[in-house]
């Protein structure tokens, strides 16, 4: 007989690794009695901003996002932090290019115990990646890492709900993004802590962070403020004041932020168990109304005219 979930959950607090590994995947999968894993969790995880710090990373792919996913790491394990890293790929059905990039790039710390690397594509993903993704920063709370980092490809509206599971945002666009910025300015806004102008060593770079500093400016809302940086995340240049400001949003999330972290967790807290019903429930129908879908699948029978069954089931 295979681990149950709770006796995978059991051995990964205490420390093994492959129990880990093994009770992600029944989160991703949401196996049977993984909800019964992760409820007996709840008491571990984070109940307010301290530890771990909890970072999305996003942006268009190639920004660089995995560069400084990589210079976090060091950075942090050099103050002796237990690090778990999240690489969240919403646009590929497979463990495609970008995962591997990171892969490879993260390689280095492979054999470093205090950092945990995990990759998450969209493959097979019942109930929505950003339920599996906040899911799983719940495992890596309970299992006591002081710093989780989700990277996730994209400035969209699916990569919004991946990023709300993060304390602090760092948005990573390039000189090559100035035109995209204007289409995305408002989205951008909403989820962006801190805005990094990656490959300042390429042309533009100063006029994109003089954009984004007067939209950061214009915005009337009270709060938190965005800063921009330019950096060269290749050659370490601007990355010392990023890290900086990463910690300087984090002190506002623990004092006059602190309205806004809770906001933001009971938020999170209500989309998952939702992203659950709706699991749920797809679940169910799926595998009722068997004569329906024949129907429907002929094309007698139109969509709207399938059953909807209201009633939460039990
Ligand atoms: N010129 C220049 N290149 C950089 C800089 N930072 C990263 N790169 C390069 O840009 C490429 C993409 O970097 P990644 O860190 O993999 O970017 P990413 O955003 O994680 O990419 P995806 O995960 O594939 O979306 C790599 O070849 C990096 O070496 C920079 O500051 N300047
Ligand atoms: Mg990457």
């Amino acid at each position: 007989m295979p681990p149950t979930p709770l006796e995978l959950a059991t051995s990964a607090l205490s420390g093994d690794r492959r129990a880990l590994a093994r009770l992600i995947s029944c989160v991703e999968s949401r196996v049977p009695g993984v909800d019964k894993a992760l409820s007996a969790l709840v008491p571990r995880r984070r109940q307010g901003p301290g530890t771990p710090r909890v970072i999305g990373i996003t942006g268009p792919p190639g920004a660089g996002k995995s560069t400084f996913t990589d210079q976090l790491v060091t950075n942090a394990r050099a103050a002796g932090l237990r690090v778990a890293v999240v690489a969240v790929d919403p646009s590929s059905p497979f463990s495609g290019g970008a995962i591997l990039g990171d892969r490879m790039r993260l390689d280095r710390h492979a054999l470093d115990l205090g950092v945990y690397i995990r990759s998450l594509s969209a493959r097979g993903h019942t109930g929505g990646l950003s339920r599996a993704a906040g899911q799983i920063v719940d495992v890596l709370d309970a299992v006591g890492f002081d710093m989780v980092i989700v990277e996730t490809v994209g400035v969209g509206q699916g990569e919004l709900g991946v990023m709300e599971v993060a304390d602090t945002v760092l948005v990573v666009l390039t000189p090559e993004s100035g035109d995209g910025v204007q289409a995305m300015k408002a989205g951008l806004l909403e989820i962006a802590d801190v805005f990094v102008v990656n490959k300042s060593d390429r042309p533009g770079a100063d006029a994109l962070v003089r954009e984004l500093e007067l939209t950061v400016h214009l915005d009337m809302r009270p709060g938190w403020k965005a800063p921009v940086h330019a950096t060269s995340a290749l050659s370490g240049l601007g990355v010392a004041d990023v890290i900086a400001a990463l910690s300087r949003h984090h002190e506002w999330l623990k004092g006059e932020g602190r309205a806004n972290w809770d906001a933001r967790r009971a938020d999170g807290r209500v989309r998952t168990w939702l992203d659950l019903v709706a699991a749920d429930a797809r679940d169910a129908a799926l595998a009722a109304y068997t004569t329906e879908q024949a129907e429907l699948r002929a094309g007698t029978r139109a969509p709207e005219a399938m059953p909807r069954p209201r009633q939460v089931p039990e």
